[in-house]
């Protein structure tokens, strides 16, 4: 048995001037329930219509160029069995296509795809977040596009206005992957992990990773397979620091503040990558140009119960050494109580990861692409040094420092970290006033 159900428009807030752009199904095509029919425009918003139904197409009631408003039959299927209808999609799940979709928004669900589609798709480049969430596309085709790991922004569309389409999207990854053929380069896919029936060998508890964990584990992944990391170790004295640190430390806590070794490490950064600026450039998404931010602020990695997230302090060149400690203290409160807000976690142009509190001598931390440079801070100890006549206890922390080799030389990594310790034992420059 069967029977047939129409598909309309839903109420899409009252607006008015709907352009239906694409039509994205056929008659005798199969479709599975919520799966985008045709493609609507108004003034300031792409949105799909999605199908109520599982079922066939028996008739397609508009076409491109067509307008639309609500109540609109769109398709009419035929589905097996009774018909089970689901309620009409409310506005707010699908205008969540707005041709203007905030950066906050594109930060957050696809980056889980992203680390996926580079890995069935290595011959793509990576996915910029930004250029993806500007382009010109409707929900079906920026999921389209998600599916294959496509950067939208790359596409460029044939539509009004460069809107993308389907066919655009199609024959961009043709192109490419031509392209990377004839190259001979990136072709081969990664090789897999074998995959590993563990309850075979014993009892085993499935765990799900946090939310955190599945938007960061992908993005760590491409930063580490797309960047070539370098790690440069050094040790910088902060015997004079952490000597005035604690003298501060009693009348800072007065004021409510929290004067850890953190927060001069931000200091010593913020006034280091004054000198030295590629650390906080980017290479653009094409790879061919850097772009120098007129503006610097520094993120931290801050471990927290769902996972690692990296608040930023915003304009982290012209805030002192009391006011980054209180801004590290606020971030990290916030981050551990799951209230960091997206935007207070983007706009980073270098970030530092201190795992000083806990222990260990160095590790290599990997970028938060497309930064390109991070650095790792151990715990400090105190140290033999050899003054020329005999040695003397210095308090020594170790930096390690992870940079993008295609951006970054290796005498530069050095000098950066040198350049750094300077500033780290420079405790009059870290106390300076900030203009
Ligand atoms: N050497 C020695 N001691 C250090 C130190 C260092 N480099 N850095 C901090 N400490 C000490 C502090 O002085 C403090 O001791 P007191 O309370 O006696 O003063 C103690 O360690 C704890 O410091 P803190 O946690 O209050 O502050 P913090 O600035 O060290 O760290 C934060 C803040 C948010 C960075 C931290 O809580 C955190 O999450 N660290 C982990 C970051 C991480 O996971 N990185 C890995 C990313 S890559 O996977």
């Amino acid at each position: 048995m069967s029977s047939n159900v129409e598909v309309r428009v839903p109420d899409i807030g009252g607006a008015a001037g709907v352009k239906v752009i694409e039509v994205l199904v056929a008659v005798g095509d199969a479709v599975e329930k919520e799966q985008s029919l045709v493609t609507l425009e108004s003034e300031k918003a792409t949105m799909d219509v999605p199908s109520t139904a599982a079922g066939r197409v028996v008739a397609v009631h508009v076409a491109a160029g067509a307008e639309a408003t609500e109540g609109t039959l769109v398709v009419t299927l035929e589905v097996a069995g009774e018909a089970k209808v689901a309620a009409a999609v409310t506005p707010a799940a699908i205008v969540g296509a707005s041709l203007l979709a905030t950066p906050a928004t594109a930060a957050v669900t696809p980056a889980a795809i992203v680390g996926a589609s580079l890995l069935a798709t290595p011959a793509l480049p990576a996915i910029n977040e930004t250029t993806f969430a500007k382009a010109h596309a409707s929900p079906s085709v920026r999921r389209f596009a998600r599916e294959l790991g496509v950067d939208l922004g790359q596409v460029r569309g044939s539509g009004q206005k460069g809107r993308v389409s389907h066919d655009d999207v199609k024959a961009w990854v043709k192109q490419t992957l031509a392209a990377a053929g004839t190259r001979g380069a990136a072709g081969g896919s990664l090789p897999k992990l074998p995959e590993v029936d563990f309850a075979k060998f014993g009892p085993v508890r499935v765990v799900p990773l946090t939310r955190i964990q599945k938007i960061s584990g992908p993005r760590l992944h491409a930063s580490w397979v797309n960047l070539p990391h370098v790690t440069q170790f050094d040790q910088a004295d902060i015997t004079g620091m952490e000597a005035t640190r604690q003298e501060l430390k009693d009348s800072a806590a007065e004021k409510g503040v929290k004067l850890t070794p953190l927060a001069f490490v931000v200091r010593a950064c913020a006034r280091v990558i004054a000198k030295f600026p590629k650390f906080a450039s980017s290479l653009d998404a094409a790879g061919e140009n850097l772009v120098y931010k007129q503006y610097l602020h520094i993120g931290f990695a801050a471990d927290t119960p769902n996972g690692l997230v990296v608040p930023v302090i915003r304009d982290a060149d012209r805030k002192d050494v009391y006011e980054i400690a209180r801004e590290l203290a606020e971030l990290s409160a916030k981050a551990r109580a799951g209230q960091l807000k997206a935007a207070e976690m983007q706009g980073g142009c270098f970030t530092i990861s201190s795992l000083g509190g806990i222990g260990g001598t160095a590790f290599t931390p990997i970028i938060n692409a497309p930064e390109v440079a991070i650095l790792g801070v151990s715990k400090s100890s105190q140290q033999p040094h050899w003054d020329g006549k005999q040695f003397v206890p210095r308090l020594m922390l170790p930096l390690s420092l992870s940079y993008d080799h295609r951006v970054i030389d290796g005498a530069d990594g050095a000098r950066f970290t040198a350049a750094l310790a300077l500033e780290l034992a420079n405790v009059a420059g870290l106390l300076e006033a900030v203009p």
